[in-house]
């Protein structure tokens, strides 16, 4: 297969964020408004420091206000839930995401449960996941946001494909099948009861992996010509490198990647769309709060 059925979601990223840096100049000059993105750590977590530093580089670059608050692992619940009621009432702050996972000693859907709907920039709050569900002005999950904005690039029109999800996370899987199904594909669902996995693949013109597995999608899973999308992010450790790891998906790249007609990567493909979804969620709810159209990104 050639490079160009390889989707760089790096420079498709890229091109979203620099129009998202447009939008925000013309906020500004238009309307005096500046949207504005709060970021809040909790702990340590390796991964999830870099990519809330990635996130916050981003805001900035885009030309938005960014916000970061990094808190110990031993933050209370009331401690971040004051936080976030600080967060909801400060004009400045149009968007709030708290990077999951939290520490043990927090209620994570509670915290969720906390924040404004029109300003959760993540789509976890209930309010938004119902509007998703039954239609309306929902702030949608940035990374399946991400995977839907790629397949549209690639496939144009995505009615009556047959679409194959696999993962059923409120994060990931869900929203996923969701816009599928809004985008009128014909949808499958499948988790770690499914009967026959590798068949239910086949069957996919669209196939999403989101589980959390390490190349746990094999070439001969995928119907040649189908649009794969992989969205795990494992880090594996590196053959004959002692204490170094390398990124893979959820998806055999090597073998998938001469059967499938296009093919999103890892590194390299969902992760930096999240980030680019992520600005662009902020720009809508600034837009909305404040009672303006949001530009179409
Ligand atoms: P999650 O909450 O752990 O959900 C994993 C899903 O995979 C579950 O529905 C689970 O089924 C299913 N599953 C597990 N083992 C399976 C198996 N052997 N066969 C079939 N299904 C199986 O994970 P998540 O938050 O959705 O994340 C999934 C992956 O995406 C992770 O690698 C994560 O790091 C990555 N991710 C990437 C981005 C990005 O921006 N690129 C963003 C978010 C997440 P059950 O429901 O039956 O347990
Ligand atoms: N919105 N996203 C949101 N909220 C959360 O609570 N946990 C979580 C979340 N997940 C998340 O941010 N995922 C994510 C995953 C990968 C990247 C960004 C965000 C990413 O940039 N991945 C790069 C590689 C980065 C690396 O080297 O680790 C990639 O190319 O895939």
């Amino acid at each position: 297969m050639a490079d160009e059925n390889i989707i760089d979601g790096k420079a498709f990223a890229a091109d979203l964020r620099a129009r998202i840096g447009e939008a925000v100049t013309q906020l500004k000059a238009q309307h005096d408004l500046t949207p504005g993105l709060a970021v809040v750590l909790v702990g340590a977590d390796p991964a999830s420091q870099v990519y809330v530093r990635n996130k916050n580089k981003a805001t900035l670059e885009a030309g938005m206000q960014s916000f970061e608050h990094v808190l110990p692992d031993t933050t209370s619940q009331e401690e971040l839930l004051s936080l976030i009621e600080r967060l909801n009432s400060d004009d400045a702050v149009h968007g709030i995401l708290v990077q999951l996972p939290l520490p043990d000693q927090i209620d994570e859907q509670a915290v969720i449960d906390a924040i404004d709907p029109a300003k959760d920039a993540d789509g976890f709050h209930v309010i938004n996941t119902g509007r998703l569900a039954a239609g309306g002005d929902a702030m949608v999950p940035c990374t399946p946001l991400g995977c839907l904005m790629m397949l549209k690039d690639r496939l144009g029109d995505l009615s009556g494909k047959e679409a194959v999800i696999v993962g059923r996370s409120n994060i990931v899987g869900k929203p996923m099948a969701q816009l599928l199904l809004d985008a009128n594909c014909t949808i499958t669902i499948c988790h770690s009861r499914t009967a026959d996995l590798p068949a239910t693949c086949r069957r996919a013109d669209i196939l999403v992996a989101a589980v959390g597995r390490p190349e746990m999608v094999r070439g001969d899973w995928i119907k040649p010509g189908a649009a794969v999308i992989d969205v795990g992010i494992n880090r594996v450790p590196k053959p004959g490198e002692e204490g170094k790891f390398r990124l893979v998906g959820d998806v055999a790249f090597d073998e998938a990647k001469d059967v499938a007609g296009v093919i999103a990567p890892v590194p390299g493909g969902v992760g930096p769309m999240t980030i680019a979804c992520l600005l662009a969620n902020t720009v809508t709810a600034a837009c909305r709060q404040k009672g303006i159209e949001p530009p179409a990104l």
